[in-house]
């Protein structure tokens, strides 16, 4: 059995910030502990927006804490994000997120991804098999 703690992950090479820092995402499971998923907690801070656009991943995620929005150009929508919200891109979403408190979330991925993505300029992350190279 796996056990971990965040602490455990801070300052690690689990725990992955983004370049701009908009976010710090700790990862509690990743491809190779094996589960077919992986499992991060994510704080975006507030007064940030990230785009994001997993073409290669399907990823839930659920807030726990802070508060935000989630903007979903293809249709206009904007959809609040508060604790006890889910959101799941199941269609592979093109998605704008944004914090107005640093929001602590729960995300999972399938596949799993490996441990050092950053998202590329189009918002995603390398499918599996091209992690660590940049596409052309
Ligand atoms: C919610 C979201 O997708 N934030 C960006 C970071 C990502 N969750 C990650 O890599 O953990």
């Amino acid at each position: 059995m796996l056990v971990r703690t965040i602490n455990d992950i801070t300052g690690t090479d689990r725990e992955v910030w983004a370049e701009n820092k908009n976010w710090v995402s700790r990862r509690l499971l990743l491809k190779k502990d094996g589960m077919g998923f992986s499992f991060h907690e994510t704080i975006i801070f507030a007064g940030t927006q990230t785009h994001i656009w997993y073409k290669n991943h399907l990823e839930a995620v659920f807030c726990v804490e802070g508060e935000g929005e989630v903007e979903t150009p293809a249709d206009g929508k904007i959809h609040h994000i508060v604790p006890g919200t889910i959101y799941a891109l199941n269609n592979h979403d093109e998605h704008l997120l944004r914090a107005s408190k640093d929001m602590r979330l729960l995300c999972v991925f399938n596949p799993p991804v490996t441990g050092a993505e950053v998202h590329l300029e189009d918002g995603s992350y390398p499918p599996a098999e091209n992690q660590g190279k940049v596409p052309s």
